[in-house]
């Protein structure tokens, strides 16, 4: 009866492990294999009347490429979880009358916009690819090899051989999905992340009330009144020590490296000193990659409805007392249930996101 039970825990962890992964499958580990080329041909002329004909074998055609391309509709590696080797066409052989064998077919494999591709043994990028439409060939179709009608000499009028095609390139590759958007918001579990999201955006993702309700990145597009639109990335939960594995780690972490904006979302209902949430916030994001502190960020102080008024401008005063300077008119203070404070934190982001993207297209 126990062993039932084990059992039957055992394949609801699976089915359920098994959920999580189809719904947001961000790392895949492929093989890819090119088309070879086809052989040249052997043969020659027949004709009647035309005794000792000339060597007309044909040159194999060339093995298809395998192609990365980057498409909109894609938004996971999911394709890449159930399947895993992927083969491009093979040149045909060339054959008689000089006929040339027919190329390979590219085989074209589609991946999300904010693809990272590495060689797996190696480790070497192959390529970043950051808009829709590019394309990366991460495995050459073979060369197709000359019939012997290439190669008769006048002293050699009758070539016996041919060349054959050479092979096309395999590698294993892993690709890593990175998400693209100006703003990542960045907080412990239950701090309001995707209540906000779902606050300034049309995105539904999930809410409640416990610890990594969020297990996958969500992305939603905030719409301002004149026209501008900015994307935000909710992603899961950090707590301290996440770097060591705790919680749900910081692996996830890498899809707020393409951020332009870092906005840090801290409850302001979690204990007297609210600077210690940001310091241990940033010390994870340092501890993952030193340069995520480089970014620009602001930071909300959510869930002020749950507060008195004085208390609440108490712990905003003691959190702009820790960032001096310009900094401080970076601090918001937010409800992502009633909507107060959000307004201006929409404009501060849009204006901020609006500098990012000049200063890019001057560099
Ligand atoms: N009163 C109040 N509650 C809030 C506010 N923002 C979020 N909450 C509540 O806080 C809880 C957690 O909210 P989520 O949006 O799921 O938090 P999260 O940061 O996305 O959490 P994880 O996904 O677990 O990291 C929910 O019960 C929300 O209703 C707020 O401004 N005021
Ligand atoms: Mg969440």
């Amino acid at each position: 009866m126990v062993i039932v039970t084990q059992k039957a825990c055992q394949i609801t962890l699976l089915s359920l492990c098994y959920l999580i992964m189809a719904r947001f499958v961000d790392q895949a580990r492929i093989y890819v294999k090119a088309g070879d080329g086809g052989s040249g041909c052997v043969s020659f002329r027949r004709e009647k009347y035309v005794p000792r004909g000339g060597p007309d074998g044909g040159d194999g055609g060339d093995g298809g490429d395998v192609v990365l391309l980057t498409d909109p509709q894609v938004h996971t590696l999911y394709d890449f979880y159930h399947q895993v080797h992927f083969y491009a066409e093979n040149g045909k052989h060339g054959m008689g009358k000089k006929m040339k064998g027919k190329d390979g077919e590219d085989l074209i494999l589609r991946v999300p916009v904010g693809t990272l591709v590495r060689d797996a043994e190696t480790g070497e990028i192959l390529g970043d690819l950051t808009k829709p439409g590019q394309t990366l060939v991460v495995a050459r179709g073979g060369k197709g090899g000359r019939g012997n009608a290439h190669f008769a000499t006048p002293t050699r009028q009758a070539p016996k051989f041919a060349e054959k095609g050479t092979p096309g390139e395999e590698r294993w590759l892993i690709l890593e999905l990175k998400l693209i958007a100006d703003v990542g918001l960045v907080g412990f579990p239950n701090a309001g992340k995707s209540t906000l999201l779902s606050r300034i955006t049309s995105a539904k993702p999930k809410i409640a009330d416990y610890p990594f309700t969020t297990l996958e990145p969500n992305l939603g597009v905030v719409s301002l009144s004149e026209g501008e639109t900015f994307i935000v990335a909710d992603i899961p939960g950090l707590i301290e020590g996440a770097h060591k594995g705790l919680g749900l780690g910081h692996e996830f972490l890498r899809h707020i490296e393409r951020t332009r904006i870092i906005l840090y979302i801290l409850d302001i209902t979690r204990g007297e000193d609210i600077s210690k949430d940001i310091e241990s916030l940033q010390r994870e994001l340092y501890l993952y990659n030193p340069k995520l502190l480089e970014k620009d960020f602001l930071i909300a102080l959510n869930k002020i409805d749950t507060i008195k008024t004085e208390e609440r401008k108490a712990k905003l005063e003691r959190l702009k007392a820790l960032f001096k300077g310009e900094h401080a008119n970076k601090i918001f203070a937010i409800s992502a249930v009633t909507g107060e404070g959000i307004k201006d934190l929409l404009n501060a982001l849009a204006n901020q996101v609006n500098k990012i993207r000049q200063s890019e297209v001057l560099t």
